[in-house]
């Protein structure tokens, strides 16, 4: 199936080259799964890219978390990445003012020498998109940034007025990729893409085949309803690395989430 076919209206608007890159892989793979890789060993890493990189369309990284991180082991990482056809998406939440986000995006981590996408929150107002695009521009590279518009936490303080606002800023923002939604939540979702429209994405974590609490907070809901209610791409990150076979478990999950994409096209 071509991304166009597959993606329709999506495909059509998407004005982001990353966004198109993102809708190839996730067609050719058929799967809108970007895997959150939350292990705290390098060995870990890199096992689970060799287990799940086939059905997975993106790498979600938490690179402070890593134990026994090193820069070299790291950019072996992001090389398996590349060679799975995997974009790199740190989930920094960057929420500072403009120049420290900049700043924070070198430093000892450097993620944007590695990164595709990162996440921000817009507390700190708009310049933070712009800090962050000019950290990339830095070492020559682009990259797109999700902005939290909604999160899976229970108690989050993301409320319906502030989701507005952040999607009205980021909506009309070249820098940014897409918006983060609550996978938890279909109704929220759908709220969520009647107002962000067709150009950006949505991505959404809170997402398990076992719907309900997770951990601390984290709440599930379905990966086909979640695709179905206007998520482009579900963040599944124990559900796959914490399953007794991840492979298994990533297959899974990236049928779920094509039945979802054929679903709501067809
Ligand atoms: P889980 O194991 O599938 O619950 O992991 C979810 C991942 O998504 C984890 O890396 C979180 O940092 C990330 N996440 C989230 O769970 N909820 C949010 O609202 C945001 C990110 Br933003």
């Amino acid at each position: 199936m071509e991304p166009s076919e597959a993606w329709g209206e999506r495909w059509q608007k998407a004005t982001s080259p990353l966004a198109k890159r993102y809708m190839e892989v996730a067609t050719t793979k058929q799967s809108l799964v970007c895997l959150a890789a939350d292990r705290n060993t390098m060995a870990g890493l890199f096992r689970l890219i060799d287990e799940v990189g086939e059905h997975v369309a993106a790498l979600k990284t938490h690179v402070d978390l890593v134990d026994d991180w090193t820069r070299e082991s790291w950019s072996e990482f992001c090389r398996a990445a590349h060679e799975a056809n995997l974009l790199i998406f740190e989930d920094r939440k960057f929420a500072d003012i403009g120049k420290i986000s900049r700043a924070q995006m070198a430093g000892i981590y450097d993620i944007r020498s590695w990164s595709d996408l990162v996440t921000a929150h817009l507390i700190s107002g708009p310049d933070v998109v712009d800090g962050l695009q000019a950290g990339w521009s830095d070492v020559g590279r682009s990259g797109g940034v999700l902005l939290l518009a909604q999160m899976s936490s229970r108690g989050n303080l993301l409320h319906p007025a502030y989701t507005e606002e952040v999607v009205a800023k980021g909506a009309a923002h070249a820098g940014v990729f897409g918006f983060i939604g609550n996978g938890s939540r279909p109704t929220e979702l759908q709220t969520l893409r009647t107002a962000v429209g067709e150009e950006k994405m949505i991505w959404t974590p809170g997402v398990n085949l076992a719907v309900g609490d997770g951990e601390m907070g984290q709440r599930y809901g379905d990966p086909t309803e979640a695709v179905v209610a206007g998520s482009d791409c579900i963040i599944v990150g124990s559900g796959i690395h914490k399953a007794d076979d991840p492979q298994h478990a990533a297959a899974a999950y990236a049928r779920a989430s094509w039945d979802g994409l054929l679903k709501r096209n067809g």
